[in-house]
C-alpha cells in the first residue's frame, strides 16, 4: 500500500500508542515500526499547527507517565539548536514537508566548564515514508529544514519518558549548557 492509503489520524495514532507497554518505550525497534506502518493524515494534524517565522513551534498532542507526544512546525529555513534529549527515548515521524537530521558525535563533555567538543557525523533525510529513532548511543543532533526545500514541515515527536530540559551544543565554539523547553500550545490551545 501506498503511504497515502495508510495513513490514520491523529486520534487513532494516540489511542494505539496508549496501548503499548511499558517495556515498548524501553527499547527503540517496536515504536520504530509501528511510526513507519502507521504514516499520519496530515488534515487531522489541523488543530496542533502553529507558525512563528522566529523560532519552530512545539505543539503538544498528548502526555502521559510514559511518553508526551509533540507536533513541531519548521518553517523553510529553521533549525533547532545541536541538543541532546536527556537520555530520554526519541521517535521522529515527518507527515508533512521533509526534514534532515544531522547527528554529532561527543569527543568531550565537560558540563561544569560549559566547554565540550562534537563532531558531526551524519545526516539523514526524514520524510512521510521515513519515521526515525534517535540512536541512544548517539543521542545529539540537530533537526533542520533546509531553505532550499521551499516548504514548511511538520514532524510528530515521541519522547519517553517525557523531559523539559536538554543540552544544547555548539560546535563551533565548543560550548554546551542547559536549557528549559516549553510548548506553544497544549492540546490546540495556545499558551501565553
Ligand atoms: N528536541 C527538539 C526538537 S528537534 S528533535 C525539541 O523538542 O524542541
Ligand atoms: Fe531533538
Amino acid at each position: 500500500m501506498t503511504t497515502t492509503t495508510r495513513q490514520i489520524p491523529i486520534d487513532q495514532f494516540v489511542s494505539a500508542l496508549r496501548k503499548f507497554p511499558e517495556p515498548a518505550f524501553d527499547q527503540t525497534e517496536q515504536l520504530r515500526e509501528f511510526l513507519e506502518d502507521h504514516p499520519l493524515s496530515p488534515d487531522s494534524l489541523a488543530p496542533y499547527l502553529t507558525w512563528d517565522r522566529q523560532h519552530y513551534t512545539r505543539n503538544l498532542i498528548d502526555k502521559t507517565s510514559l511518553y508526551e507526544l509533540l507536533a513541531i512546525c519548521w518553517e523553510a529555513g529553521q533549525s533547532s539548536s545541536v541538543h541532546n534529549h536527556r537520555d530520554q527515548n526519541c521517535w521522529m515521524a515527518v507527515p508533512i514537508g521533509r526534514l534532515l537530521v544531522e547527528n554529532f558525535r561527543v569527543v568531550e563533555q565537560d558540563m561544569t566548564a560549559g566547554k565540550c567538543n562534537i563532531q558531526s557525523t551524519e545526516t539523514v533525510e526524514m520524510n512521510a515514508e521515513h519515521p526515525c529513532a534517535v540512536n541512544p548511543h548517539e543521542p545529539v543532533h540537530r533537526v533542520f529544514n533546509p531553505r532550499e526545500f521551499n516548504q514548511r514541515a511538520v514532524s510528530l515527536h515521541v519522547y519517553s519518558r517525557p523531559f523539559d530540559t536538554c543540552v544544547v551544543y555548539s560546535a563551533e565554539q565548543g560550548t554546551c549548557g542547559e536549557i528549559q523547553l516549553h510548548y506553544t500550545t497544549e492540546y490546540g490551545n495556545p499558551l501565553k
